[in-house]
């Protein structure tokens, strides 16, 4: 890998928080393109922390430094990654579920899905269902996209799909879902309109979802 991706992957893993955004700007200016960055540096290094925590190496705080680190490289991406376009190409509310905090995925997949020209409201992370069919009502919305980081908490995910249902909403707003424990059979079981991998999977499902090529 070359140095400066691996300097930037471990500078997330060591939760550097000042090298981090001093690296990504060199390698942009090198002419390193954003997806290299955060495809071969800042995704992998999250991954990475994950391995640590699982092994018993990093505990919450480290996987927070870590975390504030990859968002600083992700702040000077964004500009890049949406490149504004103002044609819309249908409204989605994306959040994270009730007890649930993590939001880095989250916050791509709302990064991406603006890129591609959709007018996304952001409704946090800790959601809860209600709140969810709120904010969709509220703003008209096409589809709910849900993210998930915990087998604990995607079952919030059909905590969602009902409280749709009772809404009087549910096939009127569409749902997808994505996040590491979730899968397409989950989507299946649980009612959810789709189910995404990552977040440029998430772009061509939501067009998917509201048949726009
Ligand atoms: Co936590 N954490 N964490 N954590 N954390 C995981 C998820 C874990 C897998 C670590 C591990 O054990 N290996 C594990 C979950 C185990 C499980 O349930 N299977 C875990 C745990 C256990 C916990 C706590 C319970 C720890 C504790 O307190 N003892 C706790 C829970 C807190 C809570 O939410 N209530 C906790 C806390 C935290 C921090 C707050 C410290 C921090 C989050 C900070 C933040 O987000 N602001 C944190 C972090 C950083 C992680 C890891 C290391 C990294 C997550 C991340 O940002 N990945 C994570 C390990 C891992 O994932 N390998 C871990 C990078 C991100 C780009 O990927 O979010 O997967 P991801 O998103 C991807 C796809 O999943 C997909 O697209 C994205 C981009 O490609 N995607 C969607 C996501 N949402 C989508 C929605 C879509 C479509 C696609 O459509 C709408």
């Amino acid at each position: 890998m070359e140095t400066i991706l691996q300097e930037i992957l471990d500078g997330v893993v060591n939760g550097d928080n000042h090298l981090v955004p001093e690296k990504v700007n060199e390698a942009l200016d090198k002419g390193t393109s954003p997806e290299t960055l955060l495809n071969q540096a800042l995704i992998p290094a999250m991954a990475e922390v994950g391995r640590r925590f699982e092994a018993g190496e990093y505990f919450v705080p480290e996987m927070l430094i870590s975390a504030r680190a990859m968002k600083s490289g992700l702040a000077i991406l964004k500009p890049k990654l949406v490149k504004q376009n103002f044609k819309s190409y249908g409204k989605i509310v994306v959040g994270t579920v009730k007890g649930d905090l993590h939001d880095i995925g989250k916050n791509l997949v709302s990064l991406m899905l603006e890129g591609a020209g959709f007018e996304v409201i952001d409704a946090g992370s800790d959601v809860a269902p209600e709140k969810f069919v709120e904010i969709a009502k509220a703003n008209n919305a096409d589809i709910i996209g849900l993210s998930a980081l915990l087998t604990t908490t995607m079952t919030n995910m059909k905590a969602t799909v009902t409280a749709l249902d009772q809404a009087g909403l549910k096939g009127k707003i569409k749902v997808m879902i994505g996040g590491a424990p979730v899968t397409e059979g989950y989507a299946t079981q649980i009612g959810a309109d789709g189910y995404a991998e990552d977040a440029s999977k998430a772009v061509a499902l939501a067009k998917q979802l509201i048949d726009r090529p």
